[in-house]
């Protein structure tokens, strides 16, 4: 993509109603813009970043056997009646009724249509267990909506649902999506800790909250600060192994606010280990047995005839969310650098341009269709504005690597830079050599 091309609407200074950096940032440069509160368009370039984020969700969620369905965004009230939490939601719930009278609503999660879903459909305990997932917008009507679309009304959420036959399969269900979770904000550049967590209205008592360490998190965090120390490379998908992962990180004390017991907390960590501080919740994990299964009749025959509730989990990655979270974990002295895996463009080539010498621009153009060939998204700088100002908009962009095309660069010889460091001098071969093997690794 061409830099003229691209529809980017950057902000000279950082809006005045934006409190925490992300919010700034996004706005700054043209990632998103409210429609009204607690509600955003998404612009191309933030929206290039949230498919990046929504790709490496579902390729983990692929990777334990779940299975992409897509429910709709508006829902029927009444398997909400059914299951009782119609009026339980309070004013969180956005109703709404069609032109028939029929009472409907946005959907803020979706327990109760998948187990629609699933009653109508799986009758034997042979069909089990099963793992389903979708990739949807949810809304809440948050009575105060802030930080963009840190907690925003309208967000994009993965929720993945487990249903299983017994207690013990519900909860290897569970290890396995705590260990795909684990593996998905790795891959985003982020070290998420899970924490155990009250499950709030949507009910059940195992429940871990994923969280990022930030100042500017809503969630207060109590921990043993070893539990960071822990190497997830250490586990794989079976049974056993992942049993082994969830007592380890059971090992050290990590909770949420709720959860938090002083007297527990002083005796369980010595003083030395003891972390109290701020995160973002970036997923939440939940295991509720029957609570959603039994009143809305979603059982399995058992080989006696006999039948039974199956065990459910949900499973929640904030998406939308986790735009802004990276931006907090990586955000830093002004300026912005992406994990290469989340990049809305992997490499920026940022040409010295004069009216009256193009020579840096055409140099330019063939890097970047080198870059194209060898499947690198490639933004190129092609305006004509200065080489400081040009270096001071891509700090915010964020890009996280260079080329700049300047005095440094001599024949096939470029300036290389990653984003925060210092700068090389290398040949385009040796660029696409660097940046696919990078790729590769993510
Ligand atoms: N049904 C369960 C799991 S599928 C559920 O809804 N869980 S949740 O309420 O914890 O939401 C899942 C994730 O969505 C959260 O961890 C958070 O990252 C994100 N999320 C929740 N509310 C908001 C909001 N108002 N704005 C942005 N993201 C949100």
């Amino acid at each position: 993509m061409y830099l003229s091309k691209l529809f980017l609407p950057i902000l000279k200074e950082n809006p005045a109603e934006a409190k925490i950096k992300s919010h700034q940032l996004m706005l700054r440069v043209g990632m998103i813009k409210q429609s009204s509160s607690g509600i955003y368009s998404w612009l191309p370039l933030g929206l290039r970043i949230m498919k990046k984020i929504e790709n490496i969700v579902r390729e983990e969620q692929n990777n334990i056997g779940a299975q992409e369905l897509l429910m709709p965004t508006i829902q029927s009230a009444d398997i909400w009646k059914e299951s009782g939490r119609y009026d339980d939601y309070g004013e969180e719930m956005l109703r709404i009724k069609d032109r028939q009278n029929r009472e409907m609503l946005y959907g803020p999660t979706n327990e109760e249509l998948i187990t629609e879903i699933f009653r109508a459909s799986i009758k034997s305990y042979k069909s089990l267990p099963q793992s389903l997932y979708h990739i949807q917008w949810k809304f809440r009507d948050e009575l105060r909506p802030r930080f963009g679309v840190m907690r925003c009304r309208e967000f994009l959420m993965k929720d993945a649902y487990t249903f299983d036959l017994s207690d013990e399969d519900a909860v290897k269900s569970y290890n396995k999506m705590y260990f795909a979770y684990l593996k998905t904000f790795k891959r985003m550049g982020l070290t998420a800790i899970p924490m155990a967590a009250d499950t709030g209205p949507i009910g059940g008592n195992l429940s871990h909250e994923f969280v990022i360490l930030a100042e500017t998190g809503e969630s207060k965090i109590y921990a043993d600060k070893r539990i960071f120390e822990i190497d997830t490379r250490n586990f794989n998908l079976d049974d056993s192994s992942l049993e082994k992962m969830r007592n380890e990180f059971e090992t050290y004390y990590a909770v949420t606010d709720d959860k938090f017991n002083k007297e527990d907390f002083d005796k369980k960590v010595l003083q030395e280990n003891r972390l109290i501080t701020k995160g973002i919740e970036v997923g939440h994990i939940f295991y509720f047995g029957d609570k959603y299964s039994k009143p809305l009749n979603a059982s399995v025959d058992l080989q006696g005839g006999k039948k039974i509730s199956v065990k459910m989990g949900s499973y929640g990655i904030g998406v939308s969310r986790l735009v802004a979270a990276i931006i907090e974990a990586k955000f830093n002295n002004n300026i912005m650098k992406w994990p290469l895996s989340v990049s809305p463009y992997e490499v920026a080539i940022i040409p010295m341009i004069s009216k009256n010498d193009n020579s840096n621009l055409i140099k330019s153009q063939k890097i970047y269709k080198e870059l194209i060939k060898h499947n690198i998204d490639v933004l190129l700088d092609d305006t004509d504005e200065n080489i400081s100002a040009k270096i001071k908009k891509f700090n915010l962009i964020g890009i996280p690597y260079q080329i700049i095309i300047g005095q440094k660069s001599e024949g096939n010889i470029f300036e290389f830079k990653e984003i925060d460091k210092e700068s090389q001098n290398l040949s385009i071969d040796k660029v696409v050599q660097k940046l696919t093997k990078e790729k590769s690794l993510i």
